[in-house]
């Protein structure tokens, strides 16, 4: 009997771990792609992970009255608490995103958004979590593979999709905003008018005091040894792509952007300079930057307008880059130095760091 309730413990705390563990994954993965179709999947699994931790709750509570039992030096009373309160702080602030709570809340001005939440509160129970199961290690053990386990691990799963599946119902029968958010979880604001489109930074960069002027901005295209200066101005060259800004923060637009591809720029001021080129690095004036693979150059454009008019300063004037199929996070604004590298593009962190 009481090996039985051991083992049984033993998986759901097992449970609990993968479920956080594929929840936070997918949390991150999901950040990290840009289109609808492939963000969808990893959103579901997001979504289906994060409620299947309520179809833990029954076993979970029998582990920590267990552990209430035992002598006082052994306990650690407050960590159950505080864990708690965080995964029900993810999931209350991630169900309410999954709503439309954001979309009203957005468009009402106010700073905080339930998916600013459900990040914050997730770092801050990674950390807790870490800290939590450090010493707590559980070897992996022949018992995890019967068909016992697997069989709790099958219903588990199913049961996580089907509460996600509830969820989705609901919104859709009640008209919630949740129903017509896009596949990456962001909601629609501001398509084909950029002046409703928030204005967004990554983490601690902001617009610069003194915005690069539009006619005088200027940007400086590097290659080995050889360096072209260009106006913004000189930027407007006609190329046109209709493409969507994902924020993570949880809202989307389609506009249609105008400037110069980045294969045109650098096939025009560089010719044969950028032959052994793998990616092209654009930064702002503000030190943010990413890298762009030279296969993404033909589509990938350094914009001067959008819907027509010359950028705003909040929206990265008098050049930014629009990057089709990537998340905002890749769309540089303030742009004022492009640099062609013979490194590879993934040579830099997966997120900016500023
Ligand atoms: N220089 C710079 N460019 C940046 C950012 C930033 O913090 N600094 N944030 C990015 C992020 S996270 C997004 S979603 C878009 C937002 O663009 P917008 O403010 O024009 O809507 O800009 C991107 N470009
Ligand atoms: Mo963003």
């Amino acid at each position: 009997m009481a090996r039985g309730l051991q083992r049984a413990g033993r998986r759901s705390n097992l449970a609990l771990l993968g479920l956080l563990l594929l929840a936070g994954g997918t949390g991150v993965l999901g950040f990290a792609l840009g289109t609808p179709t492939a963000g969808r999947v990893v959103a579901v699994a997001h979504g289906a992970a994060g409620l299947g931790l309520l179809l833990l709750v029954p076993w979970k509570t029998v582990v920590v009255r267990r552990a209430r039992a035992r002598p006082a030096a052994l306990r650690a009373p407050s960590a159950a608490y505080w864990l708690t309160g965080l995964v029900a702080v993810c999931i209350v602030s991630g169900v309410l995103h999954s709503a439309g709570a954001a979309g009203t809340w957005a468009t009402s001005g106010t700073p905080v958004a339930a998916l600013q939440v459900h990040v914050g509160a997730a770092i801050v129970l990674t950390v807790a979590l870490v800290a939590h199961t450090w010493g707590r290690h559980q070897r992996p053990r022949t018992v995890d593979l019967r068909r016992r386990t697997l069989l709790g691990a099958g219903a588990l799963a199913g049961g996580s999709l089907a509460l996600w599946g509830v969820t989705e119902g609901v919104w859709r029968l009640t008209g919630a905003p949740g129903a017509r958010r896009s596949g990456t979880g962001s909601y629609e604001r501001g398509t084909d008018d950029p002046a409703a489109m928030p204005v967004t930074q990554w983490a601690s960069d902001t617009v610069p005091e003194d915005p690069p002027d539009g006619a005088s901005g200027e940007v400086r295209l590097v290659a080995g040894g050889c360096e072209v200066v260009l106006r913004a101005r000189d930027l407007d060259r006609g190329d046109e792509v209709r493409a969507r800004l994902d924020c993570t923060g949880g809202w989307y637009a389609d506009q249609q952007w105008r400037g110069t591809t980045l294969q045109r720029l650098v096939a025009e001021q560089l010719g044969g300079a950028g032959a052994a080129a793998q990616c092209i690095r654009v930064t702002s004036v503000t030190g943010f930057s990413r890298r762009i693979p030279l296969r993404d150059a033909g589509r990938t454009l350094l914009a001067t307008h959008a819907a027509g008019r010359p950028l705003s300063p909040g929206h990265g004037a008098p050049v930014r880059l629009v990057a089709p199929g990537r998340r905002g996070v890749w769309w540089v604004k303030w742009v004022d130095r492009v640099e062609v590298l013979d490194s590879p593009w993934w040579l830099q962190p997966p997120f900016p760091l500023q």
